[in-house]
């Protein structure tokens, strides 16, 4: 069980049944990526169906999809114009990503299973509802793969990729994790996916046994380190905001350009 995040944020699931864990995955929840020897890694936060935006700060780090390799840490769809590209993004080989809570309600919603606590039409879910019904399960079935969890290797040991907030002060922790059992797993589910609670505590504390731990999820103004966990989603999916690009081996960030698009009205948010 986690220990760090103690009662659920609001956001959270009260009912085991409808908690995260509760419908079976198709992959490992913690998937591991050996050190890249031959180009550079950057992890990316949450993009939101923003993929030509997303596309324009890769080109401003001078990404080369030859050799490097990009990150996300979750919420690839729901909110911006291009949650349906998320599929094409997935099956590009130097992009990885784990779920996100928005990933998890969709796919939820696109198997026919809508996660009851939350809304997803009115959280940005209407794109699902333009697809046709052949595509709506590859989305669910694409979506549920999604690990919760990725740890990178650097040389200099792992840093851990988490979307929204890490369970546990040791990181070996989330090796133990019985992610097949979905009973035990769901309160260790919802923390990956839904948790404010270690950022809105500025909890600082140090996850042992890993270099880094990122989030997305809690987005900032600009990256923000908390002991070492940091949270990277700067809202490059929004106007104003950028993506930050941090690049796991070095711990160095980079910010992409401006998000230009014009604000919505209030009523569209
Ligand atoms: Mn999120």
């Amino acid at each position: 069980m986690p220990h760090r995040t103690g009662a659920p944020a609001t956001e959270q699931p009260t009912s085991a049944d409808d908690s995260a864990g509760a419908v079976d995955r198709a992959a490992p929840a913690l998937l591991r990526f050996a050190q890249n020897t031959v180009g550079r890694d950057f992890a990316v936060g949450d993009i939101h169906g923003c993929f030509t935006e997303l596309q324009r700060g890769l080109d401003a780090i001078g990404f080369d999809a030859r050799t490097d390799r990009l990150f996300s840490v979750g919420d690839l769809v729901d909110r911006g114009p291009e949650s349906h590209h998320a599929l094409r993004w997935l099956d590009k080989p130097w992009f990885h990503a784990i779920c996100g809570n928005h990933d998890f309600m969709a796919w939820r919603h696109a198997i026919g299973q809508p996660y009851e606590e939350v809304d997803h039409l009115q959280h940005g879910g209407a794109w699902l509802l333009m697809l046709s019904d052949a595509e709506r399960p590859e989305f669910g079935a694409r979506l549920a793969a999604l690990p919760l969890a990725m740890e990178v290797d650097t040389g200099q040991g792992v840093v851990g990729l988490v979307h929204a907030d890490c369970p546990y002060d040791d990181w070996l922790e989330m090796g133990r994790v019985p992610w097949h059992n979905t009973e035990a797993v769901s309160a260790v589910a919802d923390c990956c996916l839904w948790s404010i609670d270690s950022y809105a505590r500025r909890y600082a504390g140090h996850v042992k046994n890993v270099r880094a731990v990122v989030h997305g999820h809690t987005t900032t103004r600009t990256m923000e380190i908390l002991g070492n966990v940091q949270f990277i989603d700067t809202g490059g999916w929004r106007p104003g905001g950028h993506f930050t690009f941090l690049d796991p081996q070095a711990l160095v960030a980079t910010q992409g350009p401006v998000n230009a698009a014009p604000v919505p009205s209030r009523r569209n948010r």
